[in-house]
């Protein structure tokens, strides 16, 4: 018996000490993997973290907190605090301004809002979580372990966040047959058939996870709307989720198909003038909101790509908004109307539409709408310049919507660290002021709600979540998912910091590796770029599915679904001229912005061609001609994808066997496809300009055809 438990204790050590690389890890614990800390530092923990002390009869947001501080300090040390009744040394007290004795009640509390929270030290060895409500709590707690995960001292802890916008929302593109549009990481999480009745323990760790960033909402189903989501069976399920997700300071939304109650046959019409649709509308919120009273509201994508909407009946946008918003608003409910639309018969630059169909509409909103535009004005490329609408309407609460699935960055096998994508929209110089202001805004200012004075400000993430293992498809696309819950929070935050943050969580701490992690992910976002779209191309990927380069199609029915539209290259030049001379859709931009565009030179170069069409032999400011540029650009992006390849060669002391070897796998079929993109594209464009290849440029692995034929029929995420 006692050599037995001697071994046990053995093995347990060896299992404490033993390096980072030799735990095998599969991810599934994403950043919250509360590994054991060694020494002083475990020694620190165990001293700040021996009791909890919590409001008697914990609510379950509450009660979800203490779990998690409980499992994070047992994970990290061994030894799980126990629950106390009184704050002594070591404690760590959670409590709302009802709930905590003045003595430890910090100061200005109420400045917290809903969701804000403060951690201090309010007692010598006592660490008090205060917020005004259980929510807040939850997320103070979060933040501690966050802070005790990434290297501060817990006598350390001193923090004081309120998020920014209120509404911090995943959009789930999931199909009721578990399809999931544009989504790399396996089927849906939700299992929809199982449900309402098998609630999967993945929800709860799902909860958890976007509770540890402050998200607080997901639309369950595809924007791309099947009428049956809002039929009484599925109301049952979305009632099970909400109840899983609840606690965790989640609400559920749904995406609802424009013309529901037509196909669903309970009505003659979707005119949202018509009164039986409205009418029919307002029965189905209150079914909703019966089983789900915290149900957040529609998302509608209407009239864009085929979907029905307003127009089908000469209506506006505003008036399909509004008659949606009118059936949620008693219930507190809010209508995300989608601004991505763009028609098949008109013949204007799809840049162009939605600011087109929106821009007038500024001020016809019902108070409980927000417009949701994408951040550029094509569709999710791996550089778009800011959509024009941001700051051009300013009586009305624009929410951001981002995509977190790579659709067109190398789906879940490439990696690209979006946070950098997204800070480029969020820092975007609008050239658009608030009233009275001396300053122009970003477009963070902008979604803070800086021109509409009123609450309603939110951000929305095209998820990356499915089954698989590694929730998104592969390690470092959990990064990305992270830094939108991270920026959703505060669209101020640096995406350095937050590569930071989520690396040290994720994978080491080790000062030297985890810079090297950092400076790989901040530079793998502008490989993609090179080797796909340099100097403000865009729109050239493979059709349909949307892998690989596929510049040279121009078959397709509609003119804005082709490759050869966006770069319009020919033997006298490549690029979209968005100028006077052009589409004018800069235009749409503030006076200053549009102005520093409409120049070639004063245009970034990294939107160059987004905006103008060139001759092959512009002079660049690297003293080469434009094909030159182009050919070396590809070329860059080439050799930093084959970098991040060997950077993360030299990281295998720091990271687990599994994980180390499963991101080696995908970077090999990145440095590949890299080699692909840039074969294919510049055999295209030497085609068509009819020029011989830049001096030292290497032609392409294989003639032209080559490229041209492959197909892919079984690319994921394409239905
Ligand atoms: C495009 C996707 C398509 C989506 C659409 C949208 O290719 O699958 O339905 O956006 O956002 O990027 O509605």
């Amino acid at each position: 018996m006692k050599s037995w438990s001697k071994l046990l204790g053995a093995v347990l050590a060896l299992a404490l000490l033993a390096p980072a690389w030799a735990q095998e890890e599969d991810g599934y614990d994403l950043w919250l993997r509360y590994r054991p800390l060694a020494g002083a530092e475990r020694a620190a923990v165990l001293r700040h973290a021996r009791t909890l002390v919590a409001p008697a009869a914990p609510s379950p947001t509450v009660q979800a907190a203490l779990d998690e501080l409980r499992r994070g300090v047992q994970g990290m040390t061994g030894r799980a605090p126990t629950a106390a009744g009184r704050a002594a040394a070591g404690a760590i007290v959670l409590g709302t301004p009802a709930s905590l004795p003045a003595a430890l009640r910090p100061s200005a509390l109420a400045a917290l809002g809903r969701e804000g929270y403060v951690i201090r030290r309010m007692a010598p060895g006592v660490t008090v979580i205060a917020a005004n409500t259980d929510t807040g709590l939850l997320y103070g707690a979060f933040a501690w372990l966050r802070a005790v995960g990434t290297g501060v001292a817990p006598d350390r802890i001193d923090e004081r966040a309120v998020p920014k916008l209120q509404l911090r929302v995943l959009n789930h593109w999931d199909n009721l047959d578990r399809t999931v549009e544009r989504g790399y990481a396996g089927e849906s999480i939700w299992d929809w058939w199982a449900l309402p009745d098998v609630r999967e323990r993945r929800y709860v760790d799902y909860a958890r996870a976007n509770a540890s960033l402050g998200i607080n909402g997901a639309v369950l189903n595809n924007v791309n709307a099947k009428p049956e989501i809002l039929t009484a069976p599925w109301i049952a399920k979305t009632a099970a989720l909400a109840d899983v997700l609840r606690p965790y300071g989640i609400r559920v939304y749904l995406s609802a198909r424009f013309s529901t109650p037509l196909e669903l046959q309970e009505t003659d019409t979707a005119d949202p003038l018509a009164p039986e649709v409205a009418a029919w509308w307002r029965r189905k919120a209150d079914e909703i909101y019966r089983a789900i009273p915290d149900f957040g509201g529609f998302l509608v994508k209407a009239n864009s790509e085929g979907q029905p909407g307003p127009q089908d009946y000469r209506r506006s946008h505003a008036d399909g908004a509004n008659m949606l918003a009118a059936a949620v608003a008693p219930h507190g409910g809010v209508v995300m109307w989608r601004a991505f639309v763009y028609a098949a018969e008109n013949p204007v630059d799809r840049a162009r539409q939605a600011y087109d169909e929106f821009q007038p509409l500024d001020g016809k909103f019902a108070p409980n709408v927000l417009v949701q535009v994408k951040n550029g004005p094509i569709d999710f490329q791996p550089r778009e310049p800011f959509h024009p609408l941001f700051g051009a309407m300013p009586k009305t609460p624009l929410m951001l919507e981002f995509q977190i699935t790579k659709e067109y960055l190398g789906y879940a096998t490439h990696l690209a660290y979006l946070g950098p994508l997204f800070e480029e929209t969020l820092r975007s110089e609008t050239g658009r002021k608030a009233a009275q202001a001396a300053a122009g805004l970003t477009v963070a200012q902008v979604i803070e709600g800086a021109q509409v004075p009123g609450p309603l400000t939110g951000m929305a993430g095209v998820a990356n979540i499915g089954s698989a293992r590694t929730w998104s498809g592969s390690h470092f696309d959990q990064a990305n998912w992270y830094a939108f819950g991270r920026l959703a929070w505060d669209p101020q935050a640096s995406s350095r910091a937050i590569a930071r943050e989520w690396a040290a969580q994720t994978f080491t701490r080790v000062p030297r590796a985890l810079d090297d992690i950092v400076a790989l992910m901040m530079d793998s976002r502008e490989a993609v770029v090179n080797y796909m779209t340099p100097l403000g191309l865009h729109h050239i990927m493979g059709t349909g599915h949307h892998h690989g380069p596929a510049p040279w199609v121009a078959d397709l029915a509609r003119p804005e679904w082709n490759p050869v539209y966006y770069h319009k290259a020919d033997r006298g030049g490549i690029g979209f001229d968005r100028t006077s001379t052009g589409s004018n859709a800069l235009a749409q931009y503030a006076p200053g912005v549009a102005q520093r565009y409409a120049d070639p030179r004063t245009t970034p170069e990294t939107l160059l061609l987004w905006f103008h069409r060139l001759p092959w032999d512009h002079p660049m400011p690297s003293g080469r001609t434009l094909w030159a540029e182009l050919a070396a650009r590809y070329d860059l992006g080439v050799t930093q994808a084959r970098g991040l390849r060997t950077r993360w060669a030299a990281l295998a002391p720091f990271v687990d066997v599994r994980r180390h070897a499963e991101v080696a796998a995908r970077l090999d079929v990145q440095a590949a496809e890299a080699q692909w993109w840039r074969d294919a594209c510049l055999a295209y464009f030497q085609s068509v300009s009819g020029l011989p290849l830049p001096p030292g440029v290497r032609p392409p692995a294989q003639p032209l055809e080559y490229y041209k034929a492959l197909r892919f029929p079984y690319a994921p995420g394409h239905g």
